[in-house]
């Protein structure tokens, strides 16, 4: 009911509306409907009442909101079901436990800060508040585990293209889940999944996308490889319309997905990528190998010549290295 009100106050967004229209428009009472004005006034809406001429909503909060990203969002399942936090431990963590109780696919867990925003190996994830765009997809694709991180280039290819396409910064995707602006990391993903037996079970896609961070909201010791779209742009932009945007690219290429498998997206990621063609070295958790990265696999390995013949990687950390020694 509160979305309703607030549907009807976006609506006549600058101009007064009654609560008796309101509460008829409704059918709740005049009390229910000033409850729900109250309610959206705490959450940072900005709504004028006035005696006699009602309400009128004057501006809407820089918030990643349900209600605001639900508002014009084209997509028929990927963020139809949002559960929004100002804080929150781990977007990942919460959408894993909501996945093992049975949340629907396409449930998406967003929040302002992470106090334990995770990045790869236990690695921390900084995220501070109202600035970032720290969300986890819940996903449930009937595919084989080893299918799974191909997932992982599938929200890349999303997130570059939302960049490109929100932007017109050309993003560039550094295997397997970073995604670089002008060689600087703007965005980092982190996959996870259960399985039962072969066949996967869930999977959550957490996509950490530094949209207005400033330099200061950096530590120190990553402001040489770290950046935002603010600062790329130098201009705040739309958080709530870049998520939509998020969404719909994710949208069609998982659905592409599901019919004709990785292949189409594969394609994709490789006119989209900065990785294949350089000499690079891959620290795995027990070596370190280096070669030429030289292609993706159908199931989204990375594919390098090295002195000991070709590899293929399925994890791992990449350095991309200007010079062969
Ligand atoms: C990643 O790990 O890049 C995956 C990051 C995934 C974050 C999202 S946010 C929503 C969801 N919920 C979570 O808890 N996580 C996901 P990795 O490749 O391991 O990179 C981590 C490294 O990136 C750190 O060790 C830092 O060097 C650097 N880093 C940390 N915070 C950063 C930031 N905001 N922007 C750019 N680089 C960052």
């Amino acid at each position: 009911m509160k979305e309703a009100v607030l549907e009807i106050l976006r609506h006549h967004r600058g101009t007064f509306i009654s609560g008796q229209e309101l509460s008829e428009r409704l059918g709740i009472t005049r009390t229910a409907v000033w409850k729900h004005i109250k309610t959206l006034q705490q959450e940072g809406y900005r709504i004028e009442a006035q005696p006699r001429r009602g309400y009128c909503l004057q501006e809407v909060p820089d918030f990643l909101y349900p209600e605001e990203l639900r508002a014009g969002l084209s997509t028929s399942c990927i963020g139809r079901n949002i559960v929004h936090y100002h804080e929150v431990g781990s977007t990942n963590t919460v959408a894993k436990q909501l996945a093992e109780r049975g949340e629907r696919e396409g449930t998406v867990v967003i929040a302002e800060k992470q106090t334990e925003g995770r990045g790869r190996l236990g690695r921390r994830w900084e995220s501070p508040y109202g600035k970032g765009i720290w969300l986890s997809i819940i996903l449930r694709p009937r595919v084989a585990t080893d299918a799974a991180p191909s997932i992982t280039l599938l929200a890349a290819v999303a997130v570059a293209k939302a960049i490109k396409n929100f932007c017109g910064l050309e993003a560039l995707i550094k295997w397997p889940n970073d995604i670089l602006v002008r060689g600087k990391k703007v965005c980092g993903i982190l996959t996870e999944m259960k399985a039962d037996m072969d066949v996967v079970e869930y999977v959550v896609v957490g996509i950490g996308l530094n949209a207005n961070l400033e330099v200061q909201d950096f530590p120190e010791e990553i402001r040489d490889k770290a950046t935002s779209l603010r600062i790329l742009l130098n201009k705040k932009i739309s958080r709530v319309n870049l998520v939509r945007k998020l969404f719909g690219e994710f949208e069609s290429l998982y659905n592409l997905f599901r019919e004709h498998g990785f292949s189409p997206i594969r394609s994709m990621w490789k006119e989209m990528n900065t990785t294949l063609g350089q000499q690079v070295q891959v620290n795995t958790l027990t070596s370190v190998y280096s070669g030429l990265a030289v292609d993706i696999t159908e199931d989204g390995g990375l594919v390098v010549e090295t002195k000991e013949g070709t590899k293929v990687f399925y994890g791992g950390e990449v350095s991309l290295r200007k010079h062969l020694n």
